[in-house]
């Protein structure tokens, strides 16, 4: 799809309307992508954070960028995996309510983690097919909507699961 594309890199460095942070459900920062987004906006964002009250998985919430390139950022909280018939239904809302938060705040440009990957152990390759699915299906459903889509790959492997499933 014209409209997605695979980056290989940090993902705070993208300029984009908006970068996805994979959050806990506190929103009070954390490890991973979480701790590297925290570090480069700066003090404010956790600030704006606390006023946000947590976050449920699934869900997703959307603050300003402060010292980052993006305008702003959405966090939202993927599942810890257990293996469940939870978890790709969970991971599935992450990407799904991360894009509808972004279309209601004007947000036309957005870059994805691989939202669960990392400390909460989703597996790439089921969670990568997961997140590519619902986003081409988001972008189907809303074709009158511009919207860009970066998945934001932080290794090679996972670069080459999304260029698989694309
Ligand atoms: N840019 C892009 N991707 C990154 C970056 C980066 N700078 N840093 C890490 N990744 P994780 P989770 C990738 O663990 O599994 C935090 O402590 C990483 O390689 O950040 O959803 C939160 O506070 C992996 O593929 O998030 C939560 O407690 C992906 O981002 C918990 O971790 C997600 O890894 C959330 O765990």
């Amino acid at each position: 799809m014209a409209n997605i594309r695979i980056d290989l890199g940090d993902i705070t460095k993208l300029q984009v309307d908006a970068i996805v942070n994979a959050a806990n459900k506190s929103l009070l920062g954390g490890g991973g992508v979480d701790g590297a987004i925290h570090r480069a906006a700066g003090r404010q964002l956790l600030e704006e954070c606390r006023g946000l009250h947590g976050c449920e998985t699934g869900q997703a919430k959307i603050t300003k960028g402060y010292n980052l390139p993006a305008k702003h950022v959405i966090h939202t909280v993927g599942p810890i995996y257990s293996g469940s018939a939870e978890d790709p239904v969970k991971l599935a809302d992450c990407y799904r309510n991360s894009l509808d938060l972004a279309a209601e705040n004007d947000v036309h440009s957005i870059a994805f983690p691989a939202i669960s990957t990392g400390v909460y152990g989703y597996p790439k390759s089921a969670a990568c097919e997961i997140a590519v699915n619902t986003v081409k299906t988001w972008l189907e459903e809303h074709s009158g909507y511009e919207m860009q889509v970066i998945f934001s790959c932080f290794d090679a492997r996972t670069a080459e699961l999304y260029r698989q499933n694309l």
